[in-house]
């Protein structure tokens, strides 16, 4: 004899009243980060550890961005000393290949961040940022639509999200400031460089920053606003650039 403790239509109205419940809250954020890839993730984890209200968006089914793949598809990533104390806040263990290259897994890595930064923060998933709102020369947030929207090209209006601060992290393409640059002319990219790992691992944590009022950009996103070296499979500069621009973000929302 089968219960009836288990009903479909009781798990219909759960997830639709708690997604709609999470969206709801999240159209006037604090914080709204573009892209789920590392920078992206510890940005939304200390910024919510600061007890800021961040929501992050990412356009892809999972969230993770280019970590999974390691280089070339070799699912290890390396970090450079500066930044085990990240690895560390996230739980993800490393060996030591020498002594500023560590070895970490790119799927406890990946698995670790999402984890972490979704117990703290509102993160979705299948958002496609598709513009900016701009009002007297600042950001004040975002216009966002289902990614299967983009995809099969239907025609249907977007909706918008309000943000006090906004993040791009969305890696090389640098979505957010490539579109604020087109509707605006305010804002020059300079595109991202040859390789040169040391360079552009320097630079992605050094030129985190405000780009345009309201506007902050973290990991290859910085690269590619700066001019600066890309830097492959190592991933220290991504989680200190997402570090870092939390910091910057607390410095400038507590004034
Ligand atoms: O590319 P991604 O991982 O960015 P990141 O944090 O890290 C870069 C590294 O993964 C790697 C590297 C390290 O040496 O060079 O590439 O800078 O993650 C960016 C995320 O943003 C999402 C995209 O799907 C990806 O998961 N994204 C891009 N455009 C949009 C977006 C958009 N318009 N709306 C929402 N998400």
């Amino acid at each position: 004899m089968v219960s009836n403790e288990i009903n479909e239509i009781t798990i219909s109205k759960a997830i639709a009243e708690k997604y709609f419940e999470k969206l709801k809250a999240s159209l006037e954020s604090e914080v709204v980060i573009v892209g789920g890839g590392p920078s992206g993730l510890v940005a939304a984890y200390y910024l919510s550890s600061k007890g800021y209200e961040a929501t992050l968006l990412e356009k892809k089914l999972s969230l993770g961005g280019g970590i999974w793949g390691g280089g070339m598809m070799f699912n290890k990533v390396v970090v450079q000393s500066d930044a085990l104390e990240v690895l560390d806040e996230f739980e993800v263990s490393y060996e030591k290949y020498d002594e500023k290259h560590f070895v970490a897994d790119a799927i406890e890595l990946a698995g670790a961040l999402i984890y972490k930064a979704s117990k703290k923060a509102r993160l979705f998933n299948l958002i496609n940022v598709e513009d900016v709102m701009v009002r007297d020369g600042k950001i004040t947030g975002l216009v966002v639509n289902y990614t299967p929207v983009e995809m099969s090209n239907l025609h249907i209006d977007p909706i918008t999200i309000a943000a006090k601060a906004v993040v791009d992290a969305t890696g090389h393409d640098a979505f957010v400031c490539n579109m604020l640059s087109k509707k605006t002319g305010e804002l020059e990219l300079k595109g991202e460089k040859y390789m040169h790992a040391e360079m552009g691992e320097k630079g992605v944590v050094e030129y985190t920053s405000e780009v345009y009022p309201g506007l902050f950009v973290a990991g290859m996103t910085v690269a590619a606003v700066y001019g600066l070296p890309r830097m492959g499979p190592i991933f220290g500069g991504m989680l200190l650039s997402g570090r870092k621009v939390a910091e910057l973000i607390e410095s400038k929302l507590r004034i």
